[in-house]
């Protein structure tokens, strides 16, 4: 098919909760999606970059820069297939989320030309998908006690708590006294803790954590050995998997139990999907994580939980744990922390013409003539 337009979108909505990590807090999600123009049909694909270089390198306004300078041109115009996107865009290093959201839009419209969903097309056979919630960092024990209370009334049987020096043991002993032993409980640090944490966050064992996310640095691949060999809590690594390597690598060193699959991180659902090949051949469990997408990227995270080595609870919430008004039909999550995996050509969802013209804030067409050979 032949790429004859990309459209870019920032889009901004606000959050109903403010959510705080250890690297910052977000009253509203100001998202970037790329809608690709072919001959054969469009398609949709969100760039997970937030505001500031502070989960990773990262960040909306530099994504916008590298697309629109260096990832967009080389494939304008011309002939391209999903599978392509990823070798012809490789010269350029780095900028996984940038070439997740511009792969992702190819492979919607190419995957809407032919009637197949992106489920069926990563080997997805789940209908329905387990799911559970990310509470952020709170200023109070009672205002996270609340929290967790009202998202377990709306279903949810899966907590992950954001954690930082001076926010953890307490917390995690509050939650896991209120709600009891058979709340799936889990922790996510977010890089916060360095070396000298080590023997602190072994007393984490206390409470039966599912698993601890990316304690200490992306880079720091020994002291995620050092912990899994101190601690009984399953370690999983989010921010230190960029790639099918970098998780085979991490996984023969030793470094992990768990692996955290967020397409954006790693450049895009075939990758995702090769990450998944990966962990299922060592037998590590892994699960779909979040970047507090829109209907748009949460669509197709749900299409990569439903492949089989899933087996843990996604951070998939519903569109009204993020946003009172999401750009598409919202999500909703069933009595049972479960949800529907979309069945539609695609992603499987479109924005809603009124909701994304509301939350619009810029927009830029890019056409083929700017720079096709
Ligand atoms: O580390 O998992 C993370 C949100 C933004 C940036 C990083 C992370 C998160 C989450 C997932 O915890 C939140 C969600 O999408 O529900
Ligand atoms: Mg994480």
């Amino acid at each position: 098919m032949k790429l004859t337009g990309i459209e870019l979108l920032r889009v901004e909505l606000p959050l109903v909760t403010p959510f705080r990590t250890s690297f910052g807090i977000e009253h509203s999600r100001n998202a970037l999606l790329v809608r690709a123009v072919t001959d054969v049909g469009e398609g949709w694909g969100e760039c997970v970059s937030i505001d500031e270089p502070s989960f990773s390198s990262e960040y909306t306004d530099g994504a916008i820069d590298v697309l629109r300078r260096f990832l967009i041109p080389p494939l304008m115009g011309t002939d391209v297939t999903a599978i392509e996107v990823a070798p012809r865009i490789a010269a350029i290093k780095g900028h996984r989320m940038a070439k997740a959201a511009l792969e992702t839009a190819i492979l919607d419209a190419e995957l809407r030309s032919t009637a197949t969903s992106l489920a069926s097309r990563l080997g997805g056979i789940a209908s329905s998908v387990p799911v559970g919630v990310s509470v952020g960092i709170r200023d109070t024990l009672p205002e996270l006690l609340d929290e967790v209370s009202g998202y377990i009334e709306d279903g949810y049987r899966r907590i992950k708590l954001k954690i930082e020096p001076g926010w953890d043991l307490v917390p995690v002993r509050a939650v896991r006294d209120h709600f009891g032993p058979d709340l799936m409980l889990q922790v996510d640090a977010n890089t916060a803790y360095t070396p000298v944490d080590l023997r602190h966050l072994v007393k984490l064992d206390d409470f039966g954590l599912t698993l601890i996310e990316q304690p200490f640095d992306e880079e720091d691949m020994r002291s995620h050995i050092r912990l899994r060999a101190m601690s009984s809590t399953p370690i999983c690594l989010d921010e230190s998997v960029v790639s099918a390597r970098a998780a085979a690598d991490a996984i023969i060193m030793g470094a992990c139990d768990i692996v955290n699959i967020k397409p954006g991180r790693v450049g895009g659902y075939l990758e995702a999907a090769r990450i998944h090949d990966v962990c299922a051949a060592h037998g590590i469990p892994v699960w779909c994580g979040g970047m507090v997408e829109t209907g748009i990227g949460r669509a197709a995270n749900l299409a990569l939980a439903a492949m089989p080595g899933f087996v843990l609870p996604g951070d998939i919430s519903a569109s009204d744990r993020y946003f009172d008004h999401d750009i598409t039909e919202p999500f909703v999550v069933d009595s049972g922390s479960a949800m529907r995996v979309p069945t539609g050509p695609g992603i499987g969802v479109d924005p809603l013409p009124d909701a994304l013209a509301a939350a619009t804030t810029w927009r830029e067409w890019i056409p083929a003539t700017d720079s096709a050979g």
